[in-house]
């Protein structure tokens, strides 16, 4: 029972403003699903994608939003492996080659081909998505959809950087921007991991979340007068901790991580800042064997690992809800920086 038209928010320039409005839903195609969307976390990225921040074009009139979480109700011809009433999520990759080298070793996000939704291809501001059933996250039937929204995006890609860290049980990571959406749930996969989590962010409300969700400590970075003196004092040994990942949506810390990380160190940049650089000194960076590098979501192994944690219950991180009509609100928190973890948008208010 699949009707001919839906409720969606729309980008019809960049800049915005997003249009709620009625529009086609789609037929999927051979390799495609199509999913009813219930719910959807609302990332940073989608309103990067609204504002043109990045050196990369959306399509237009653009339908974002890529931590979708819904049922499959229409399968294309070749789809084999996932059937109607599944539980099923739209992740920012929505599709790629599955061909070239990057995808044959598992660097789908890497794929030359890759659609992204909600950017490249319309994703889940909507309430009937469709996405490539190969890339499709798979959701058990015990999983809340509300819930697990989050992680479809913000999960992932927290889970996977961490990883790329190479942070180790009992070792320790800074978290920068740890109460936002993504740093909300680095917290929690963090301390799921066993690493030691210094939450770097601003105000009491986000101060007092990360501490619930597992940060041993919190640095303030809009009142401490000596950032990099107060991260280091944090750790045991006082020579700073073994990895950053930064997913703060501001350049000053990407520039400062490598100043307070122990030797052998590693930066792990995830947050995509307007038109920033990262910037190191040579002499410091060598003689001390700091690493930086860039984390990207993750791949379809990456998705059902982070999935797994969030259904084992060890992921739990509180979330705010309104309807999809109400999106624009959600950007407006966001800008300004007033936004403690994650909102989800019920597709169907
Ligand atoms: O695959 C990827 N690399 C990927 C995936 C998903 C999202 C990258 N991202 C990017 C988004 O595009 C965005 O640029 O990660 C960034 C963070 O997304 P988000 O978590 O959805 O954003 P948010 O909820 O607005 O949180 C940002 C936090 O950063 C803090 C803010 O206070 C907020 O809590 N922050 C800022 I702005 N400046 C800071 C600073 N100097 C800071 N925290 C510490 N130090
Ligand atoms: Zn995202």
């Amino acid at each position: 029972n699949i009707p001919s038209e839906q409720w969606a928010q729309v980008v019809e320039k960049t800049g915005g403003p997003i249009v709620y409005k009625k529009i086609p839903v789609q037929k999927p195609g051979p390799d495609e699903v199509l999913i009813n969307i219930k719910y959807s976390g609302v990332c940073h990225t989608d309103l990067h994608a609204m504002m043109g921040d990045w050196p990369l074009d959306t399509k237009l009139p653009l339908v974002g939003g890529h931590e979708g979480a819904g049922v499959v109700v229409a399968l294309g011809s070749l789809v084999e492996d996932i059937q109607i009433g599944d539980y099923a999520g739209v992740k920012w990759i929505n599709g790629t080659c599955l061909q070239c080298s990057f995808c044959q070793q598992a660097d789908e996000p890497l794929c030359a081909k890759a659609l992204m939704s909600g950017y490249t291809v319309d994703g889940t501001f909507q309430q009937y998505c469709i996405a490539k059933a190969a890339h499709v996250a798979r959701i058990p039937k015990d999983c809340d959809l509300e819930a697990i929204a989050p992680i479809l995006c913000a999960g992932i890609t927290v889970y996977k950087g961490l990883k790329e860290s190479g942070a180790r049980p009992g070792q320790t990571v800074a978290i920068v921007g740890a109460g936002g959406g993504l740093g909300s749930l680095a917290c929690q996969y963090a301390k799921a991991m066993g690493i030691e989590v210094i939450a770097i962010d601003s105000g009491e409300e986000k101060k007092a979340m990360t501490a619930k969700l597992g940060a041993r400590h919190f640095v303030d970075f809009s009142t401490t007068k000596d950032l990099v003196g107060d991260v280091k004092a944090l750790t045991e040994d006082g020579l700073g901790p073994h990895a950053a990942i930064l997913v703060a949506v501001n350049e000053k810390p990407f520039q400062q991580a490598t100043e307070y990380l122990r030797p052998r160190g590693v930066v792990v940049a995830i947050g995509l800042p307007a038109g920033a650089y990262l910037r190191a000194p040579v002499f410091e960076s060598v003689i001390r064997m700091i690493s930086i590098k860039g984390s990207y979501v993750g791949n379809r192994r990456d998705t059902a690992e982070a999935i797994e944690f969030f259904r084992r219950g060890l992921i739990n991180a509180p979330y705010k809800r309104c309807g999809l009509s109400e999106l624009q609100k959600v950007y407006d928190l966001m800008l300004e920086g007033k936004l403690a973890g994650r909102y989800v948008v019920d597709t169907s208010k």
